[in-house]
């Protein structure tokens, strides 16, 4: 449960026997970085994601992005809502493959763009979510396949934590579809289809998340929009375990001209409602040591 295996280990050790990098996100005063591929941008620049970076502190976790597309979206007569925006944000902690994940319930959504086509109508932290893909919609892909016969997938395609195109159909779609990926079996699901609605998220800009010591700057991964959100470390502790969990994430926007993810872990407080054992023989202990002192003292 608390550990990336699979796909996830094999693409680390891709990374590792090449000489790049090796490390699930990379740190940077606090906040843990993807970097994005910066010309993987089907479209071009308004379609760019260039980073995406969460920081988690004892209550929150902060999440950040960086791109040409702005949180609404760009207007697009293509589009069949006439506007081409954000896709929603999958939390994935149950160490398999996405497609897996998803087939088990064990994923977790964030819908953060108020005007996208998600398929949940609230703004906020999902559980047990299934997904669709809305990419034909928004004038874009409907697979990855497609996506990639393009000539895109050259380098971090979907950042640095999901860098070549095998560690993404890997990583969606499993190890089986990505010995043999074709259009008709790497869907791109972009969008929360359903799902139970946990709590809501604080939407930030850009300068309250550089008050927070986001710097996209340091990996020169600048963009035009910078944005993010904060959620409460309470909503996801009905949802997991307390201690370290490690997750996989990733966002694509609704037209899939561009995805990245990010690898990460999230600490979550014990319980406080329960006394946990542990506590209570180090209590044990404590009290002891205090008798042996007191002891001590009186011989
Ligand atoms: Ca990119
Ligand atoms: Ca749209
Ligand atoms: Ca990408």
């Amino acid at each position: 449960m608390n550990k990336l295996v699979g796909s996830v280990a094999v693409g680390v050790c891709l990374l590792a026997t090449t000489g790049q990098q090796a490390q699930a996100g990379e740190m940077y005063q606090g906040w843990n970085y993807g970097i994005d591929s910066f010309s993987d941008g089907s479209g071009g620049k308004k379609y760019e994601i260039k980073g995406f970076a969460v920081k988690e502190t004892t209550d929150s976790v902060y999440v950040a992005l960086t791109a040409g597309t702005p949180l609404n979206g760009i207007a697009s007569n293509n589009a069949d809502d006439g506007n081409v925006g954000w896709g929603d944000m999958f939390f994935n902690f149950s160490g398999k493959d996405f497609a897996t994940a998803e087939a088990e319930g064990s994923l977790l959504g964030v819908r953060f763009a108020p005007t996208n086509e998600s398929g949940v109508n609230q703004v906020g932290l999902y559980n047990n979510i299934t997904t669709k893909s809305v990419g034909l919609a928004n004038n874009g892909y409907d697979n990855l396949k497609r996506y990639y016969n393009k000539g895109f997938g050259k380098a971090n395609t979907m950042g640095t934590d999901i860098a070549t195109k095998n560690e993404a159909y890997s990583y969606l779609h499993g190890n089986a579809v990505a010995a043999n990926p074709k259009q008709n079996n790497t869907p791109l699901y972009n969008i929360i289809d359903s799902g139970d609605f946990l709590g809501g998220i604080d939407l930030l800009n850009g300068a309250q998340l550089a008050a927070k010591g986001l710097n996209f700057g340091h990996f020169n991964a600048n963009s035009p929009h910078t944005f993010g959100f904060q959620l409460d470390k309470s909503l996801l502790s009905g949802v997991l375990p307390g201690g370290i969990n490690s997750f996989m994430a990733h966002v694509l926007l609704e037209c899939a001209n561009d995805g990245v993810a990010l690898a990460g872990n999230i600490d979550i407080p014990e319980s406080q409602d329960v006394p946990e054992p542990v506590g209570l023989v180090s209590l044990g202990f404590a009290g002891l040591a205090f008798l042996k002192s007191r002891k001590g003292r009186q011989a």
